[in-house]
């Protein structure tokens, strides 16, 4: 490999990586998921919901368990609210990162 290329090629996956972190530092960059609430544990900080298909996380439709972000989020939600979230892979847990109510 020339110096050349190899500089090249450092500098690719550099760019590469910082992308990455970016995209995931920024939680606006997700798309959204839309669900209805099945169950909340204010105190654990889980959200149970029914949700459609979450593209980033390549998840068909289903009813699951999520860890919230932030367990303040939850507060002002109640079984049944149809929403609209944000869901990442959060140290190994699929966590909500945002999560407002749809309209
Ligand atoms: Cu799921």
């Amino acid at each position: 490999m020339t110096v050349i290329a190899r500089f090249l090629a450092v500098l690719a996956s550099l760019l590469f990586a910082s992308f990455s972190v970016l995209a995931q530092a920024h939680d606006g960059h997700l798309p959204q998921s839309d669900g209805v609430i099945k169950k909340i544990d204010g105190a654990k900080g889980k959200v149970s919901i029914a949700h459609g298909e979450i593209a980033n996380l390549k998840m068909p439709p289903m009813t699951m368990s999520f860890k919230a972000k932030d367990p303040a989020m939850l507060k002002g939600f109640k079984e049944g609210d149809k929403v609209r979230f944000r869901a990442a892979e959060v140290k190994g847990d699929l966590t909500v990162v945002s999560i407002d109510a749809a309209k």
